[in-house]
Order: C-alpha cells, then structure tokens, then sequence
C-alpha cells in the first residue's frame, strides 16, 4: 500500500457497517485530499468486506484487515505503524462513529505546521461536548483530570481519540512498543509524545454522541484505562534496570 495525498487518516473499526460510509463521504467531501486507512478487526458486521469493496473504486482508500485479537489499542499501533510504513508525513487519527467530524481536520493539518502533534479538543473555548448525558460527561471528565494530574500533562482533552501528528513524532512516539490492548492506547501515546518533549497544541472540536452502532467501551475498558495511566507513571518513576 502506497499513499497519494500528503495526510493519511487512520480509522480503527469494529462493527461500524452503518457508519463508515457517511464518515468516508464526509472525508471525500473535505477541501484537501486525504488518503484514508481503515483498521478493522476482522467485524462480524462486514464492515472491513464493505471497505474492500470501496477500495477498489477509490484508490485513496486502504484497508488493513486484522485476523486475531480485536483491541482498540492494538489496532491503533498497527494502524501506525502502518501509516509510517506507506510513507505517510501527517497522519490523522479518529474513530469511524461520526463522533468525530472530519471538517476539523484542515485545521488540525494547518496547527501541524506549528506543533507536532496535534488535540482535537473538547475542552479549550469553542470545544464542545455538549451532546451527551450527564453521566457519560461526568465519566470522561473525571478520566481527563486523573490523567492530567497523575501523568502531569498540561492539555486539557487527554483522552480524545481525534488527533494529528508529524512524521517525525509519530517515529518518536515509537508505535512498535506500544503496550496498551484496549483504549487506553490514547493516554500512552500522548504521554510518550509528552515524554518525548514534542510540541502539542489543541484545536476545538464539537464532539457528538454516536447515534448508530453499540459503543466499545465498558466498565472493565474504563478501569484498564486509570491502571494503565497509574502504570506509565510507575514506570517512570522507578529506577531504569540495568540492560545488561
Ligand atoms: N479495529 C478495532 N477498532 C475498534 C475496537 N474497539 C473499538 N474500535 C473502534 O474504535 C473507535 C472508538 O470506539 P467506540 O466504541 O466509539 O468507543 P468510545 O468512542 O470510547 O465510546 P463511545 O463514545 O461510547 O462510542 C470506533 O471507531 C470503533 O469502531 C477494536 O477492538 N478493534
Ligand atoms: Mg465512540
């Protein structure tokens, strides 16, 4: 797989059947040409059988097709690694659900020219999150503030999934050494890009609530995730073993 454009979006899927035709218009419907690499698990729904077969009308579109252990995370390091290997110079992340909306993505692109990488923000002014209930917002707020407390982040939407990157962080970031399975993938690549000493800035985005398709995460997602932030912390803070 080779890529056109100079951008390359990378979309994980499971189960996203319904929404992953309306996402891939709105994309087409962008003012620049994006390449697009959808990341799908093997979905009992066909979705990766729907790709397939829109790819061979469009030859921005790529399709990698998982067999073996599903998870968000791993298909995102896959998804990166990926990118890295077709070429790509600024790649994009962001979930198939239409929670993220591909109008912000020109702006994100244009803030790449002065960070490195690159928030979708719900929560810097004219971000929002206005759509959702008030227990699933009290959820992701609480995440946001343990994970900005623990790891001592300063943006202020740790845990959007909508982000862009440079090459070049994308490389430091290292995706081959990733760790994170599930969702939790989100705050271990932002921390290694803060560890990394990258430049982040964030742009505001309008996040909306997914209205087709069953959501992913659940209660055990939830606590891998703040183990996970607690973990990356540890590890930092204890001393380096000896390589040899
Ligand atoms: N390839 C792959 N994609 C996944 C997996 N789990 C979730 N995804 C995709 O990752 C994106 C985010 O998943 P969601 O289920 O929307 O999770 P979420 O956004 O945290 O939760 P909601 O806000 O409730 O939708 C979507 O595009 C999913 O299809 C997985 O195991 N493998
Ligand atoms: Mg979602």
């Amino acid at each position: 797989m080779t890529i056109r454009a100079s951008a390359l979006v990378v979309v994980p899927t499971l189960n996203e059947r319904e929404n992953i035709r309306p996402l891939l218009g709105r994309l087409r419907a962008l003012p620049i040409e994006v390449d697009v690499l959808v990341v799908d698990d093997n979905s009992p729904d066909g979705t990766w059988e729907l790709v397939r077969d829109l790819a061979r009308e469009d030859t921005r579109l790529h399709l990698l097709h998982r067999q073996g252990l599903q998870g968000r995370g791993l298909a995102g390091r896959d998804g990166f690694i990926e990118a890295l290997r077709m070429g790509a110079q600024r790649i994009v992340e962001m979930d198939a659900d239409l929670s993220h909306d591909p109008v912000h993505i020109p702006a994100m692109l244009n803030a790449l020219e002065r960070y490195d990488v690159v928030l979708g923000s719900r929560g810097i002014d004219g971000g929002s999150d206005a759509d959702r209930g008030i227990g699933r917002k009290t959820l992701t707020i609480a995440a946001n503030s343990f994970t900005r407390v623990v790891l001592g982040l300063r943006v202020r939407d740790c845990n959007s999934g909508f982000r862009a990157y440079r090459r070049s962080a994308m490389e430091a970031i290292d995706p081959i050494s990733l760790k994170s399975f599930g969702p939790a993938i989100v705050q271990e690549v932002l921390y290694r890009a803060h560890r990394a000493k990258l430049d982040i800035g964030e742009i505001p985005i309008r996040f909306v609530n997914r209205r087709v398709g069953t959501s992913h995460l659940t209660f055990g997602k939830l606590l891998t995730g703040y183990l996970t932030v607690l973990r990356l912390r540890i590890e930092e803070l204890l001393p380096k073993r000896n390589k040899s």
